[in-house]
């Protein structure tokens, strides 16, 4: 078992500094030495390159740091690209959300069906348009649907990158206005904190794996550590009360492990300086144990 980790130390599509150390939190926090004990053979390719903003130029829209976004993201396009290519796994350390747009980009072509877990807080399908901050980590979904600015959506040269009968939104409670009538309108399966509420994890990851087991070629985790309430993951730059509790999340890994069917990953939006003593990153470094069967042993 062979996986490359890749940093895309990503602090631009947000306005929280800090979540760009998000991939040195991860390492301190012993992601690379948690996993060879996994008997996986791991390699660690060092951080993408991400620009940095130029302050005295004028924002080009209403898309904060579209320029460097782009920028950053095909980097981890190519990058993403070359680890599928080669055959290994890829586990992206982010840096904010908005690198999924270049993780999916960089995997998504070499899928006839990818299929994608999105355990976050937030929707991330906001455009130009409907966003109500101007911040890309709010449209990384979106953008890898074919929807919102061309100059994200056009990255690595194809579009769309997924389709929507192939993505399920796990823990969402802070949708916005455009996000609901696009999951309306696409028929986007979501598992809100009520669904989970009532169904309980363990159903729900259930459904999710027998759902994408036999419609998908392999299935995208974008774990966005927000997801998680926020006593249990407090370095998050856009925290929600009422999350997914660190046992629930666990569980979640543990049966992805056990289905065998994720094909890639990447955690994101650990911030470290908003959390308290790396719980955050130490908190993601053990959900990436389980998901790559440290429980199964
Ligand atoms: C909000 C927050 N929906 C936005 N999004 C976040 O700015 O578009 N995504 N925090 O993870
Ligand atoms: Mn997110
Ligand atoms: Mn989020
Ligand atoms: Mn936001």
């Amino acid at each position: 078992r062979k996986l490359s980790i890749i940093g895309a130390p990503m602090d631009l599509g947000q306005n929280r500094r800090g979540v760009d150390m998000g991939p040195s939190a991860l390492r301190y926090a012993g992601v690379i030495e948690r996993l060879e004990r996994l008997e996986y053979d791991i390699e660690d390719l060092g951080d993408v390159h991400i620009p940095r903003p130029n302050r005295k130029e004028e924002q080009e829209s209403h898309l904060r740091n579209l320029k460097e976004v782009a920028e950053g993201n095909k980097n981890l396009a190519e990058a993403v690209d070359q680890v599928v290519s080669s055959g290994r796994f890829p586990l992206i350390i982010g840096g904010d959300h908005s690198i999924a747009i270049g993780s999916l980009a960089g995997i998504a072509k070499h899928y006839d069906n990818l299929g994608i877990i999105w355990y976050d807080a937030h929707g991330d399908l906001n455009t130009g348009e409907s966003s109500p901050s101007g911040n890309i980590h709010g449209m990384p979904l979106a953008v890898s649907l074919g929807i919102g600015h061309e100059r994200l959506t056009s990255i690595h040269g194809y579009e769309p990158k997924i389709k929507p009968e192939n993505i399920i939104i796990i823990g969402a409670r802070s949708l916005d206005e455009g996000e609901k009538q696009l999951i309306k309108e696409k028929g986007i399966r979501v598992y809100t904190m009520h669904e989970i509420d009532r169904m309980g994890m363990p159903e729900v990851i259930k459904e999710s794996v027998e759902y994408l087991k036999d419609r998908t070629d392999g299935v995208h985790l974008s774990l966005d550590l927000d997801g998680l309430d926020p006593n249990e993951a407090p370095g998050v730059g856009t925290p929600v009360m009422g999350g997914m509790s660190y046992r629930e999340s666990h569980l979640a890994m543990e049966m992805f492990a056990e289905a065998n069917f994720i094909t890639s990953a990447e955690f994101v939006e650990v911030n470290p300086i908003l959390d308290e003593k790396n719980k955050t990153a130490t908190v993601a470094v053990g959900l990436m144990g389980s998901l790559f069967g440290e429980n199964l042993k």
